[in-house]
């Protein structure tokens, strides 16, 4: 069986989730410690020492994107047929990875904000919270008239969910784009996300702070 290695606090596992949850896989759930995921046993099978992680028999595979396009591609479903659409899916997703990721995630304006106050760097908090406006913006004209960011429901969206999610509630991304707010509307109304939403302690906790 599919194992999935997770971290409560960990909004890369909440995109894995979704995904195992969209494909209707069943899988054993380790729940990992901070600590655990910097020891050298994970370490040893994972050298990024980060969760997301999956073994699926031989195969110990890290890192969210690689794990969607596996999951995705094995199982024939969530990435479009269609090259065009699929070339749009590659794009949002390298966006996602390589531009929002780095600006709102851990080592960007969310990693900044939860340091304690003293310790932050107002100097690089100002720079990110301004990155962020325009990634939010970015974001938006990417998406544009359609209804998913490659027209159709794929793991890009998937990928895309759990900083964009949080950013909007975290009011980081400013004025942010009407299409935006209602592609996420859409995505949080899904049984899939809201059912991994539930199995966090962090997300339940914000959706109880929201209520
Ligand atoms: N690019 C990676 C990022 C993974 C990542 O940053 N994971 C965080 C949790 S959200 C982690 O494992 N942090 C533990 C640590 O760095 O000690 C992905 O998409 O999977």
């Amino acid at each position: 069986m599919l194992t999935l290695f997770d971290f409560d606090a960990s909004p890369n596992c909440l995109k894995t989730k979704i995904l195992l949850k969209e494909l209707g896989l069943t899988y054993e759930q380790r729940d990992m410690t901070r600590p655990e995921l910097r020891g050298p046993e994970y370490r040893a099978s994972f050298p990024t020492g980060q969760s997301p992680a999956i073994r699926d028999g031989e195969l110990l595979l890290a890192e969210s994107g690689a794990i969607a396009l596996y999951l995705a591609q094995q199982h024939g479903r969530l990435i479009p047929e269609d090259s065009r659409r699929r070339a749009l899916m590659y794009q949002a997703m390298f966006v996602e990875a390589s531009l929002l990721a780095p600006t709102v995630g851990g080592q960007g304006l969310f990693g900044e904000l939860y340091k304690p106050e003293a310790e932050r760097n107002a100097a690089r908090l100002a720079e990110l919270r301004e990155k962020a406006v325009r990634v939010g913006q970015i974001l938006g004209e990417l998406l544009g008239d359609k209804a998913y960011f490659a027209e159709e429901l794929s793991i890009a969206d998937i990928q895309m969910y759990s900083a964009v999610s949080k950013s909007l509630a975290g009011g980081v991304f400013g004025a942010a784009p009407q299409n935006l707010v209602a592609w996420c509307e859409r995505m949080t109304a899904r049984p899939s996300v809201k059912a991994a939403r539930e199995e966090y302690v962090h997300y339940r906790a914000s959706a109880e702070a929201a209520a």
